[in-house]
C-alpha cells in the first residue's frame, strides 16, 4: 500500500485533471477528537492546498442500524461540526453524499468488478458482521465498493483518512486498477494520507477505537470543559510509573494512546513527559491535566463556533445545496465517461 505523505499540487503543464482530495464522515453519532485527529484537521489544511470534496456519508451510515426521525439532524450536525472544526465551505466542497445520486450508479458499476472476497476480507466487514444482530445485510459487505465509487466519482488522488480505512483505500486502488485495464485509462490511482494519531483509541478502553456509535469511547468535538476533564482524569493508564529506562515504544495501549494525544495538543509539553516516563518519574495525573487543558483550549471555539451555526440550520442546508450543485456536473462528467467507456450508450 502506498501511503501519500507529501503530495504536491500538480505542476503547470502537467496532468488535466487538479490533484483533488476526497474524503467522507459517516453521521452515525457525535464527531469525536478521534474523527479530528485522523480525519478533519487534515482536511482543513489539504483545502488550501487542493481542490477539495468533504462528503457527509448518508448511505454509509444506513448500513448499521439507524434512527429515521433522527437522521435528518444527525446530518445537520456532522456538517456543523465540520465547518465548526476549519472546513470552509467556500474553498471544499461539502455536501452529503445521497445529494449527487451518481454515487450509487457508480458503486453498482463498481461491483461488477470487485471480488467478492476481497470484499468478505476486509477488517471491518469482519468486525461489523461478527457484531450484526439480525444477519448480514448486502449494504456491509459492498460498503468499500460505495467508498471505492465515492472517491473515483471525483477522479480523487489524495484520500485523507485514519488508519482503520487504509485498506478500503488500498482496495479502491485495486478496482481503479481493474477499470483501467479494462475500459481504458480513467482513474488516478488513489492513495491513502495519514497523519500522526491516525488511530486514536478509546479513554476509558484503549484497546478498542475511540468511536461515535460506542457511548463512552469519545470526547466530543463540542464536549463541554468538566466533561473533558472528566474523561481524560479517568482515562486508562497504569497503576504506577515504569521502571526507570522504559521506552515509550512498549508503553501500555493507555499511556500510548496519552502520549498521542499529547503529542497533537500540547507538543511543547510532549518531551517533558516523554523524559519523565523515561526517568520512571512520571505522573500520569500531572500529563492528564496538561492534556485536559490543551484539549479543552483547542475546541473552545470551535464549540462557540459550532454553538451558533445549530442555532441556524437553514443556513447550513444552504451549505450542503450549494457542495451539491458544485458535486454534481464533476460526478456527472465522470459518468457520462464511465458508461461510454463500458458500452452502456
Ligand atoms: N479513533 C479514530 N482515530 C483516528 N481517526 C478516526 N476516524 C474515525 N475514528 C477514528 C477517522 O474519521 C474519519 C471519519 O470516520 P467515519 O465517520 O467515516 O467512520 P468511522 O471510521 O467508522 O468512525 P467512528 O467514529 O468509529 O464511527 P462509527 O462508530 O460509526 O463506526 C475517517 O477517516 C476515519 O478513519
Amino acid at each position: 500500500m502506498r501511503v501519500q505523505e507529501q503530495a504536491r499540487p500538480a505542476p503547470a503543464g502537467g496532468p488535466r485533471i487538479p490533484v483533488r482530495v476526497f474524503s467522507g464522515i459517516q453521521p452515525t453519532g457525535v464527531v469525536h477528537i478521534g474523527n479530528y485527529v485522523g480525519a478533519i484537521r487534515q482536511w482543513a489544511q489539504l483545502q488550501r492546498e487542493f481542490e477539495s470534496y468533504f462528503c457527509i456519508v448518508d448511505l454509509h451510515a444506513i448500513t448499521g442500524s439507524y434512527d429515521v426521525a433522527e437522521f435528518p439532524q444527525r446530518v445537520l450536525d456532522a456538517a456543523a461540526a465540520n465547518v465548526a472544526a476549519g472546513i470552509d465551505p467556500n474553498q471544499s466542497v461539502l455536501f452529503v453524499q445521497s445529494h449527487v445520486p451518481e454515487h450509487c450508479e457508480l458503486m453498482w458499476l463498481l461491483n461488477v468488478l470487485t471480488p467478492v472476497g476481497q470484499l468478505e476480507r476486509m477488517t471491518q466487514y469482519k468486525e461489523r458482521s461478527r457484531r450484526a444482530k439480525t444477519g448480514v445485510m448486502a449494504g456491509l459487505l459492498n460498503y468499500p465498493v460505495l467508498q471505492a465509487a465515492d472517491v473515483l466519482l471525483y477522479k480523487a488522488k489524495l484520500v485523507p483518512v485514519g488508519e482503520d480505512q487504509v485498506q478500503h483505500v488500498e482496495l479502491m486502488r485495486d478496482i481503479a486498477e481493474r477499470f483501467n485495464k479494462q475500459f481504458g485509462e480513467t482513474f488516478p490511482l488513489p492513495e491513502a494520507r495519514l497523519t500522526k494519531g491516525a488511530r486514536i483509541m478509546a479513554l476509558n478502553d484503549p484497546a478498542a477505537k475511540m468511536s461515535k456509535s460506542v457511548s463512552g469511547s469519545y470526547i466530543a468535538l463540542v464536549e463541554d470543559p468538566e466533561s473533558i476533564r472528566k474523561k481524560v482524569r479517568a482515562a486508562v493508564t497504569d497503576p504506577g510509573p515504569p521502571k526507570k529506562g522504559s521506552k515509550l515504544d512498549d508503553a501500555s495501549p493507555g499511556v500510548a494512546n496519552l502520549f498521542t494525544l499529547l503529542e497533537v495538543f500540547a507538543p511543547h509539553r510532549y518531551a517533558e513527559f516523554a523524559e519523565a516516563y523515561h526517568d520512571g518519574a512520571i505522573r500520569y495525573s500531572e500529563m492528564k491535566q496538561a492534556l485536559a487543558d490543551a484539549i479543552v483550549e483547542t475546541f473552545a471555539p470551535v464549540r462557540d463556533r459550532y454553538a451558533q451555526l445549530v442555532q441556524r440550520p437553514d443556513e447550513i442546508r444552504d451549505i450542503l445545496a450549494g457542495g451539491a450543485r458544485r458535486a454534481r456536473p464533476v460526478a456527472q462528467t465522470t459518468m457520462e465517461e464511465v458508461r461510454k467507456e463500458m458500452g452502456l450508450r
